[in-house]
């Protein structure tokens, strides 16, 4: 096969992608030239911690919106890889909420194992991607960050697999411009032992919102008042955190909400207003706008650009599922390519995609959201031979687990869940989440004994 493929990013759908072919190529498939583009030193995408907020040291957007001491927000078995469980890679049964370095650990090893660094172009950013018609071709300009050199090379298909959750949305809240206390957005939030012993105000009711307010209160700050546009999250929030209605009015260091609430001595306000989809390196025509979504427009499977399907997208829906979804994604992918799953013409794709997308609108709930994303995945295992798993059983989890936030959301991760891969059900951690303030791999993996003995 001499066609080539260009895979922008190289965090977890980029690597998902990178499998995918290794996989083939491991069974004997001639697979096309694969060259995977990252601008980061590293591979793994947002579960690459930098301690870098605006800029990096090319002066380049800082990709990373992760946390210092961010842990899984949603069970394990619900992301684990088919054909690489927890089990594979650690040698052991592991509980069901990891700290981000034992996820990062997980999903780089499966591409270690497979020396998928060998496809990598590193500090290599994309800059622009144009498609030739008369060749059929799309030219891609890619920029060596460490010698600001330029290229451009030509490729059959491109596969993007940025992210969507690296560019902040900040919209402006009126009076922000006099506040004199810190503004910043999620995306710059690493550490919130800043605001031990401080009043702070988070803006937004999503996942970022809920978390981010719940390390104000793990790491001591004094308040946590969190401003919701639409609706509150509704959880029994502990004493220290409680919700109100935007619009805020600030004056000086105080705030009022709509509902009366006050709140004086304000030192902070988080913006946790999400992200932007932001493609600035492909040409208008090829480009996908949309919001957070479950299924954004335009794309077939929820990969296929509608107007050129040799341009590809990875990981760009709302995530429920992330790592599962990814490689379901890149399977059926890399059978279109390499020829195994024949595309329909364009009036059926656009019929498919409609199906997906009135059932999208219609959807009132998370349970509901939940199920539309596994029957999304099932559609696209069915036409591949990703590993058999249990996606039922995941469903069933993620449900569970929404019940166990509503009891308590100060203790959902100190729950264990059984793999839809395997069968196994996790250990309970030894230490319960809001105590456990050591992160590393080594205090999340010991047994209660090893750190007995640790701990002299
Ligand atoms: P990313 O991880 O964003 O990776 C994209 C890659 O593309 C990066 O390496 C980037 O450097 C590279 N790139 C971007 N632009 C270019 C360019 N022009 N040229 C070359 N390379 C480029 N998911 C979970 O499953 N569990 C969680 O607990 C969880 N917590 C999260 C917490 C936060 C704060 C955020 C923001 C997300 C969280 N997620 C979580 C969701 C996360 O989106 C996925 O887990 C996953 O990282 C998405 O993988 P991706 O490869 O699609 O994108
Ligand atoms: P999300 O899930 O896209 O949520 C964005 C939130 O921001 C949502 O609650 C929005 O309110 C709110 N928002 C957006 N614009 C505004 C304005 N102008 N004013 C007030 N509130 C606003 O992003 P997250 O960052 O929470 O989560 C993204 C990922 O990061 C996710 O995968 C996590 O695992 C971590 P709305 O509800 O629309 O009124």
């Amino acid at each position: 096969m001499n066609q080539r493929v260009a895979i922008i990013g190289a965090g977890p759908s980029g690597l998902s992608q990178l499998h995918a072919f290794e996989k083939a190529r491991l069974n004997g498939i001639d697979i096309p030239e694969i060259v995977c583009f990252e601008k980061q030193k590293n591979w793994g995408g947002l579960w690459n911690y930098t301690w870098r907020t605006g800029l990096d040291e090319h002066g380049e957007p800082v990709h990373g919106s992760m946390y210092r001491y961010l842990w899984s927000n949603g069970p394990k078995e619900c992301l684990e890889f088919a054909d690489y469980t927890f089990s594979d890679h650690f040698q052991k049964n592991i509980p069901s909420f990891p700290p981000r370095p034992v996820l990062y650990d997980y999903i780089t090893g499966r591409a270690k194992s497979e020396n998928l660094d060998r496809y990598i172009q590193f500090e290599t950013v994309a800059r622009r991607v144009e498609y030739d018609q008369d060749s059929d071709q799309f030219q891609v300009v890619v920029e060596d960050l460490k010698t600001q050199q330029e290229q451009c090379q030509t490729f059959d298909y491109v596969i993007v697999a940025t992210g969507h959750f690296s560019i902040p949305n900040v919209p402006h809240l009126e009076g922000l411009e006099s506040f004199s206390g810190r503004v910043m957005h999620s995306h710059d939030f690493r550490d919130a032992e800043e605001f031990r012993d401080r009043n702070t105000v988070v803006i937004g009711s999503s996942y970022s919102a809920e978390d981010i307010a719940l390390q104000m209160y793990k790491y001591g700050a004094r308040s946590v008042t969190i401003g919701y546009r639409s609706s509150p999250m509704g959880f029994n929030w502990p004493e220290g955190i409680k919700e109100v209605p935007l619009p805020m009015k600030l004056q000086g260091k105080s705030a009022q909400f709509a509902d009366g609430t006050d709140q004086d001595d304000l030192d902070a306000i988080i913006l946790c207003t999400g992200y932007l989809h932001s493609f600035p390196f492909l040409e208008d025509s090829l480009r996908l706008k949309t919001h957070n979504c479950l299924y954004p427009d335009g794309l077939y499977k929820g990969i296929f650009w509608q107007d050129n399907p040799k341009l590809m997208y990875l990981g760009m829906q709302d995530q429920y599922y992330t790592f599962t979804m990814f490689d379901a994604q890149a399977w059926y992918a890399r059978d279109v390519i390499l020829g195994n799953i024949a595309l329909p013409e364009a009036s059926v794709r656009l019929e498919d995609m409609t199906t997906w997308k009135t059932r999208e609108e219609a959807l009132s709930n998370p349970f509901e959201d939940i199920d539309f994303q596994t029957d999304y995945i099932k559609d696209l295992c069915a036409a591949t031979d990703y590993e058999d798993f249990d996606l039922d059983a995941a469903a069933n989890a993620f449900k569970t687990w929404e019940h166990h936030k509503v009891e308590n959301i100060l203790t959902y991760r100190d729950q264990a869940f059984v793999s839809p891969c395997n069968g196994e059900k996790a250990p309970v951690h030894h230490t319960p989440w809001l105590n456990a303030l050591d992160d590393s791999m080594a205090a999340f993996l010991a047994t209660e004994k090893e750190l007995v003995v640790k701990a002299g």
